[in-house]
C-alpha cells in the first residue's frame, strides 16, 4: 500500500481523542477488578536497549570498554527495586507505627524515593530552554567532496544524527508558537567524531560580537523585577536594546516577519549563520555558509493563529513533530552550502562574510545541496535525550574549520562553559545522547559524575608506563589539524571594523524582497510589539530605525501607533530584492497537512468517508469533527470521531471541509428543502463553536470546502461563498481536490487584503 497513506492513517489514529475507547483504569471510569494476589501482573520484560544507548563505549587507554553498560542496566529485571537493586513489596505506603501512627525515619525506601525526586530538575538552558528533538540519519551526496574532506559528507555515507529545535527566550514550560527565533541544532555522530551544526531558523544574528550576548538576552528575557512577560519580545527592554543597537535591525526584521512564527518545525529553514572555512583533502580552503532546506517548504502561522495556539495547544510544534515521525511521515531537509573564495578580505560581492548580521543572497551564491537529513525516530525519554543533549559549535570534524567572526569566537567558549553548570560537571560527553559513535580515547579524568572506569596509570603524554599510549595521529590518519591561516599583523583594540557599520542595507533588501501580504504581516507585527511598549522614547526610536529601512514600512507602523513617521537619517540603500527570501508564490508538497472534516450528527457519512480516504491518499491527515465523541454510523462503515465541537479548534487544521446532508433516495446532489435549496445539517449551522471555527479558518487564509448543503454553515459564519479559496461543490471528493490544490500554496493569500 501507499506508505504515506498508512502514515497519515496512523496520525489520524494517534490523534484520535474523544472517540477512542477508554484505556484500562482511566480516571473517572470504573477501575479494573482489584487483583486477588499481591502482585497484580507478571513482572514486565525490561525495556530493550535503544541503539544509541548501546553505542560505542568509552574506551580506556588499554582499549577496554569502560562503564558504557550503565544505560542498558537502568531498567533491567521485571520487578521494582530500590536504586541498590533490592526488591520492594510496596511503594505506596510509608512505614508507620500502626496504620494511623507516625511515619518512621527508618523507612529507607521513602527517604530514597523522596530524596531522588527532590533533585529531578536541572537548570534549564539559559537560552533555548524550550525545545523538542528527534533522531535521524544524514546521507551525504558526495557533492561537497571538492571543497571539504569531511567524511560524513562523502557520497552515500550515512551518519546518525540528533536534532533539537527550540525557541530562544521562553522558559522550559513556555508556549511553542510565540514570536521568536527558532534554534535548529544538529549533532552528527560521524566516524571522525561529533560534528555539531548549532544553527537557527534565521540566517543572521542580533549582534556582531559575542560580548554583547548577555546584553541582548537580558533585554529579551522577562523584566527582572516582576519576571514578565514570558517568552515575548513585545516589551520595552527588548525594543530599547534593538533600537539602541541598530546592528540588531536585520535579525529583528526577520523576527517580525512570518519567519518568527513557523507553522511547524518541519517547515523551517535552518542556517549555520557564521561563515565557516571548509578544507579539502589537499588543504585548500573555501569559505561557506550552511543552509537546511525543508522538503515541505518554509511556512508560517498567521499571528492570530500563533496566539490562539499558545492557549489551545501550547505544545503545538512539539506535538506536530512527534506525531509526524510516529506516523512515518518523516520530515526531511537538504543540507546545502553557499561557497565563497577564501580571499584575505573574506568578503563576497562587497558583503563582509565575518559580519553575522549579513546574509549572502542565494541569487548571488546559489545553495548547493550536499546531503539529506531524515528525522525518523522520536526520543524515548525527554530528559535523558532532549534535555541532556549538549551542543557545541566547537565540535568540529576534519574538513570544517572556523573563521574570525567575533560572534563565533564567544560561542566557542560559551557552550562548553554553560554545560558545566547545566549538566553538573565536566563529564557530560559520557551521557548516552552525547557520546560520540567514534571510539573515544581521551586523557580527561575524574570529575563529578565520572562513569568511565579508566585503566592504566599514566593519563599523560608522553609516558613510558602505559606503553606510551594513546598515540596521536597526523592529518593523514584523520586528526583534526587547524588550518594554518595567516593572522595579519595588528594592534590590540576593542573595536569593530568599519565594514560592520551598515545596519540598514541588508534589512532593506529583506523588506524589498517581501510580497505585499508578507509586508502587511511585518507592519502588523511591529505595530503589535511596539504597541505593547510603554516608553514613548522607545517607540519613537523604533520608528526612526524603520524609516531608515523603508518609508512605507515606517508609515504603516507609525499609523498603527498613532505617531508621526520620521524622515530617514541615512540615505536609503540601493539594493536589489532577493526573491528567494519570500515564502509566497510557490507550491509545495502537502504531506502531513491536516484537513478537518466537520459534520453534523446526521451529515453525509458516505461523503465524509470518501473524503477521508482521498485525504489519506494524498498523504494528508483527516480529522473527523462531530458534535460529540464516539462513532458515526454503525457496522463496518462506522466512522470514528477524532474531534468534537468542544475540542476542535481552527488552528489545528490547514483546511476545513463541511459535510452536507446525506443524499436522499440516491440523489447524488444531496438533500434539498422544499424550495430546492440544499438542506442544512441540523446543529452544524447554528452551533457557535462551528461558526467560530469557520470564521477563524476564513480569517487565517485557509482553504474551506463544503458540499451538498454544507455551505449553509458558511453563511452563518459570515464566510462569503464566492470568496477566494472557498470551494462549493455538490460532490464531496471534487470539493476536496480543489482544497488540496489550495493547501499546496499553504494559504489563500488573496484573503489578506493585499494580493499575494
Ligand atoms: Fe547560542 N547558546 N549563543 N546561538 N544557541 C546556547 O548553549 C551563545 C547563537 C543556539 O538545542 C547555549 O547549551 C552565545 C547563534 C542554539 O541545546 C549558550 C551566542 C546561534 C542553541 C549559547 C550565541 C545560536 C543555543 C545555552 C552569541 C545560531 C540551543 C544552552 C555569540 C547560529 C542548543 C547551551 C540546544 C544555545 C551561547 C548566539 C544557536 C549559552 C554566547 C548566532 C540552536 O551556550
Amino acid at each position: 500500500g501507499n506508505p504515506l497513506k498508512r502514515a497519515a492513517g496512523k496520525v489520524a489514529d494517534a490523534l484520535q481523542g474523544d472517540g477512542a475507547g477508554p484505556p484500562e483504569g482511566i480516571p473517572g471510569r470504573p477501575a479494573p477488578e482489584p487483583p486477588s494476589v499481591a502482585e497484580p501482573t507478571g513482572p514486565r520484560e525490561p525495556l530493550p536497549p535503544k541503539p544509541d544507548q548501546s553505542g560505542p563505549a568509552t574506551v580506556s587507554p588499554t582499549g577496554q570498554a569502560t562503564g558504557a553498560d550503565r544505560a542498558r542496566t537502568a531498567q533491567a529485571g521485571g520487578r521494582l527495586t530500590t536504586a541498590q537493586g533490592t526488591r520492594l513489596y510496596d511503594t505506596d505506603h510509608s512505614l508507620k507505627a500502626g496504620p494511623r501512627g507516625p511515619v518512621l525515619l527508618q523507612d529507607h525506601h521513602l527517604r530514597e524515593k523522596i530524596m531522588h525526586f527532590d533533585h529531578e530538575r536541572i537548570p534549564e538552558r539559559v537560552v533555548h530552554a524550550r525545545g523538542a528533538a528527534a533522531h535521524g540519519v544524514f546521507r551525504g551526496y558526495g557533492t561537497a567532496a571538492s571543497v571539504t574532506r569531511a567524511a560524513f559528507l562523502a557520497k552515500d555515507v550515512e551518519t546518525p544524527v540528533f536534532v533539537r529545535f527550540s525557541t530562544v527566550l521562553g522558559s522550559r514550560g513556555s508556549a511553542d508558537t510565540v514570536r521568536d527565533t527558532r534554534g535548529f541544532a544538529t549533532k552528527f555522530y560521524t566516524s571522525e567524531g561529533v560534528f555539531d551544526l548549532v544553527g537557527n531558523n534565521i540566517p543572521v544574528f542580533f549582534i556582531q560580537d559575542a560580548i554583547k550576548f548577555p546584553d541582548v538576552i537580558h533585554a529579551g528575557k522577562p523584566h527582572p523585577d516582576r519576571e514578565i512577560p514570558q517568552a515575548q519580545s513585545a516589551h520595552d527592554t527588548f525594543w530599547d536594546f534593538v533600537t539602541l543597537h541598530t546592528e540588531a535591525t536585520h535579525h529583528t526584521l526577520w523576527n517580525m516577519s512570518d519567519r518568527g512564527i513557523p507553522r511547524s518545525y518541519r517547515m523551517m529553514e535552518g542556517f549555520g549563520v557564521h561563515t565557516f572555512r571548509l578544507v579539502d583533502a589537499d588543504g585548500s580552503t573555501t569559505l561557506a555558509k550552511f543552509h537546511w532546506k525543508p522538503k515541505l517548504g518554509v511556512h508560517s502561522l498567521v499571528w492570530e493563529e500563533a496566539q490562539l495556539a499558545s492557549g489551545v495547544d501550547p505544545d503545538f510544534h512539539r506535538r506536530d513533530l512527534a506525531d509526524a515521525i510516529e506516523a512515518g511521515a518523516y520530515p526531511q531537509w537538504e543540507l546545502g552550502i553557499q561557497t565563497f573564495p577564501d580571499t584575505p578580505e573574506q568578503t563576497f560581492e562587497g558583503i563582509d562574510l565575518l559580519d553575522p548580521t549579513n546574509l549572502v543572497p542565494e541569487e548571488l551564491a546559489p545553495v548547493q545541496p550536499v546531503g539529506l537529513l531524515t528525522l525518523n525516530r522520536n526520543p524515548s525519554n525527554y530528559f535523558a535525550e532532549t534535555e541532556q543533549v549538549a551542543f557545541h559549535v566547537g565540535h568540529l570534524v576534519p574538513g570544517i574549520d572556523i573563521t574570525d567572526d567575533p560572534l563565533l569566537a564567544g560561542r566557542l567558549f560559551s557552550y562548553l562553559d554553560t554545560q558545566i553548570t547545566r549538566l553538573g560537571g565536566p563529564n557530560f560527553p559520557q551521557l548516552p545522547i552525547n557520546r560520540p559513535h567514534a571510539p573515544v580515547n581521551d586523557m580527561l579524568r575524574d570529575g563529578m559524575h565520572q562513569t568511565a572506569v579508566h585503566r592504566g596509570v599514566a593519563p599523560y603524554r608522553p609516558n613510558s608506563l602505559d606503553g606510551g599510549c594513546p598515540f596521536t595521529a597526523g592529518a593523514d590518519a584523520g586528526a583534526y589539524v587547524e588550518t594554518p591561516v595567516r593572522v595579519p599583523e595588528a594592534t590590540k583594540v576593542r573595536a569593530a571594523p568599519e565594514s560592520f557599520d551598515d545596519h540598514f542595507g541588508q534589512p532593506r533588501r529583506f523588506w524589498l524582497s517581501m510580497s505585499p501580504v508578507e509586508r502587511e504581516h511585518i507592519i502588523g507585527a511591529y505595530t503589535f510589539e511596539l504597541g505593547k511598549c510603554y516608553e514613548q522614547a522607545v517607540k519613537e526610536r523604533a520608528l526612526q530605525v524603520l524609516a531608515n529601512i523603508d518609508p512605507e514600512l515606517c508609515r504603516g507602523v507609525a499609523e498603527g501607533l498613532g505617531l508621526p513617521a520620521p524622515e530617514p537619517t541615512v540615505p536609503l540603500a540601493d539594493v536589489a530584492p532577493s526573491p528567494a527570501l519570500s515564502q509566497v508564490g510557490r507550491t509545495w508538497p502537502v504531506d502531513g497537512r491536516v484537513v478537518g472534516i466537520v459534520t453534523g450528527a446526521d451529515g453525509d457519512l458516505d461523503g465524509v468517508r470518501a473524503v477521508r480516504e482521498t485525504v489519506l491518499d494524498a498523504g494528508m491527515v483527516p480529522l473527523v469533527v462531530a458534535p460529540t465523541g464516539g462513532v458515526l454510523g454503525s457496522g463496518e462503515d462506522a466512522l470514528t470521531v477524532q474531534r468534537t465541537y468542544a475540542t476542535a479548534r481552527s488552528v489545528e487544521f490547514d483546511a476545513v471541509l463541511l459535510a452536507g446532508a446525506p443524499a436522499a433516495g440516491g440523489d447524488a446532489h444531496g438533500a434539498r428543502d422544499a424550495k430546492g435549496t440544499p438542506a442544512a445539517v441540523p446543529g452544524t449551522v447554528t452551533d457557535p463553536r462551528v461558526v467560530l471555527l469557520l470564521s477563524e479558518a476564513y480569517r487565517h487564509g485557509k482553504a474551506i470546502g463544503a458540499w451538498a448543503g454544507g455551505e449553509t454553515a458558511l453563511r452563518a459564519a459570515g464566510v462569503p461563498a464566492d470568496a477566494p479559496g472557498v470551494v462549493l461543490s455538490d460532490n464531496a471528493t471534487a470539493a476536496l481536490r480543489q482544497v488540496i490544490d489550495l493547501v499546496s500554496a499553504h494559504r489563500v493569500w488573496e484573503r489578506f487584503g493585499t494580493a499575494g
